[in-house]
């Protein structure tokens, strides 16, 4: 089989790249465990450089499946802008499925959920006995509230796209995202600017978020906001506040926040960005709720910090299932 050959030649190709014998995965593993707690303990995620790089792919599944496979032009994008957005990947029947299962779920307040009054962002209630003090934010660990989700994690069009940025090894971890995002009428609240990675514990601060919109996302309902290229922005510790938000109050941030983007979504849209990506959300003025399914991946050299939440649940190896 052509791809079985290619991969044995990759792996070869990887041996003699560094002269060890073990694959590049496994060699980094031992590096990084000795590695960590120093690293870990002296460095927020915000400090540490990044590396976004785009390992080849296998130019044979690339011309069989032209659509499973991100563009040069959208690769470019995903590195220089730190987000790129991929039209329509979500099929009808896998967002008719999806749409089913978060329906109960909210009609049902199905566990693990996240309220909206327990994060107190501007727009929250301000506690559950108040007015809508019940509005669901999020339906936590999607995966295992319908095989759906399980599919569109494993199918090829996610899986290489994500390969070509985070290398021949895919992982979800399930302890971030790994949900469904929701954004109700009335009680939403607004997500100030952050980096995803701000609470997260891995060897190197790259990891991408993949997220789906189950119906229309535009200004109006609060679809994501994002800064190109504030993933290759070094933010110092005293950019952010307390809770690791990008301040608002600060000429420099203030520079970077104008040029915003909004992304506007259509259903079986998908964006994946960077964790180091500044993004944020305004409320929902609309009287729909705004829906979205949102998974994290790393790539097989970048494990997460031993003891840390990053490492509290198990994850999904996505590869290689799928040849590259
Ligand atoms: O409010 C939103 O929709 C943005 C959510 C978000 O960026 C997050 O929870 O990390």
């Amino acid at each position: 089989m052509p791809w079985l050959r290619h991969n044995r030649q990759r792996r070869a190709n990887l041996h003699a790249a560094d002269g060890s014998d073990l694959p590049r995965g496994d060699r980094q593993l031992t590096t990084v465990r000795r590695r960590v707690p120093s690293y870990a303990k002296t460095q927020l995620p915000h400090q540490r450089k990044t590396t976004v790089t785009t390992p080849a792919i296998n130019e044979a599944v690339s011309n069989e499946f032209p659509g499973d496979f991100f563009s040069e032009d959208e690769i470019a994008q995903f590195r220089e802008r730190g987000f790129v957005v991929v039209r329509g990947l979500g099929t009808s029947e896998t967002l008719r499925r999806m749409m089913s299962v978060v329906k109960r779920g909210l009609a049902e307040h199905i566990a693990p959920i996240e309220y909206e009054a327990e994060l107190q962002y501007p727009g929250s209630p301000v506690s559950f006995e108040a007015e809508g003090g019940r509005t669901i934010r999020r339906l936590k660990q999607a995966l295992t509230r319908d095989y759906v989700f399980t599919e569109w994690l494993g199918q090829p069009a996610l899986v290489r796209r994500l390969q070509q940025i985070l290398g021949p090894k895919v992982v979800c971890p399930l302890a971030h995202h790994n949900c469904v995002m929701t954004k109700q009428p009335a009680y939403s609240s607004e997500t100030g600017w952050h980096q995803d990675i701000r609470y997260w514990s891995y060897t190197k601060p790259d990891l991408v978020n993949v997220w789906l919109a189950l119906g229309d996302e535009t200004r109006a309902n609060g679809c994501l906001q994002m800064i190109p290229g504030s993933h290759r922005e070094k933010l110092s510790r005293d950019r952010l506040d307390d809770a690791l938000f990008f301040r608002t109050d600060l000429p420099e941030n203030a520079e970077w926040i104008a040029r915003r983007e909004y992304i506007e979504l259509e259903q079986g849209d998908v964006v994946f960005f960077h964790c180091l990506a500044l993004h944020a959300a305004d409320r929902n003025t609309t009287g729909d709720t705004k829906i979205s399914v949102v998974f994290t991946f790393r790539g097989g050299d970048n494990h997460p910090v031993a003891g840390s939440r990053s490492a509290s649940m198990p994850e999904l190896l996505l590869t290689p299932s799928i040849p590259s």
